[in-house]
């Protein structure tokens, strides 16, 4: 049996499989019908550290959300950070808006996530994160969201997060990142490819989704993220959680 942090066994036709093939050439990486169908199993079992991380925005909810405040969930995909604000908020009359610009991942989304019974509805919107007006917030979450977004914009979307942070109002952002030592980033990352290994990737799909992700998630380095969430206005970003090139930080308005 594969290793995972929380062995959580997909059903046959929900486990990743879409680089089990040889393909003569990799396209680029796109949220579409047939990852909205796999991905709690693909990102479970790419992302080490993601059901703690996931874990842990309750927690933050329950010790940051305001009454009466709005959450966003910036690039929400099935809504598994959504589902973790709703367990963790506290505060009454507060609503929870998760975004998402994938229609495949949203439709999904929608048919996985409970019936709003909860006193604290997740509402689902299609749009782009980088043309949303994001509004009167207590705490935003971007997971594994920025690396998606051309890093010329990156600066203007926190800044736009950081006007709407009520005061005391807080960002989580978890990103993969790299490392400018050459022999860190090679380590980091083999140990990454070991985890996918030990999670049951082969090498052909380990190396044609890297392939695919290459035009499309940029990492950046630790300090490129804490330089320019400083620039956009927050106080402090402190350092939560780290696994290898996965880490998770938490930015004071
Ligand atoms: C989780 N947060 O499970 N506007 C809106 N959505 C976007 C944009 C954009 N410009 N760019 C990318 N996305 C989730 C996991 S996955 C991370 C987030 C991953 C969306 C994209 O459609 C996808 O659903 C999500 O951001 C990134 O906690 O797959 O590594």
């Amino acid at each position: 049996m594969p290793f995972s942090e929380k062995t959580v066994m997909s059903p046959d036709d929900r486990k990743d499989r879409i680089y089990a093939e040889p393909r003569e050439s990799v396209a680029d990486f796109r949220f579409d019908r047939r990852v909205a169908h796999v991905f709690p199993d693909m990102i479970q079992r790419s992302v080490p550290g993601y059901a703690t991380m996931i874990k842990m925005i309750s927690v933050l909810a329950a010790e940051y959300v305001q009454p009466n405040s709005l959450c966003y969930d910036l690039g929400c995909s099935l809504g598994a950070s959504s589902l973790a604000l709703q367990r963790g908020i506290r505060s009454p009359g507060c609503r929870i808006i998760a975004v998402d610009n994938s229609p495949d991942m949203l439709e999904r989304a929608r048919q996985q996530l409970p019936p709003g019974t909860s006193t604290c509805p997740i509402e689902l919107v299609c749009a782009d994160i980088l043309d949303l007006e994001i509004l009167d917030a207590s705490m935003v979450v971007l997971n594994f969201t920025l690396q998606f977004i051309v890093p010329e914009r990156r600066l203007a979307l926190l800044q736009s997060i950081h006007q709407a942070l009520r005061p005391q109002g807080i960002l989580v952002i978890s990103e993969k990142i790299r490392f400018t030592d050459r022999e860190q980033e090679l380590q980091q990352s083999r140990m990454h490819h070991a985890f996918k290994r030990a999670n049951g990737y082969d090498d052909l799909e380990i190396s044609q989704k890297r392939s695919a992700l290459e035009n499309v998630l940029i990492p950046e380095t630790i300090d490129q993220h804490r330089q320019r969430l400083s620039a956009a206005g927050f106080q402090r970003s402190d350092l939560w959680f780290q696994c290898f090139n996965f880490v998770s930080l938490i930015a004071h308005r």
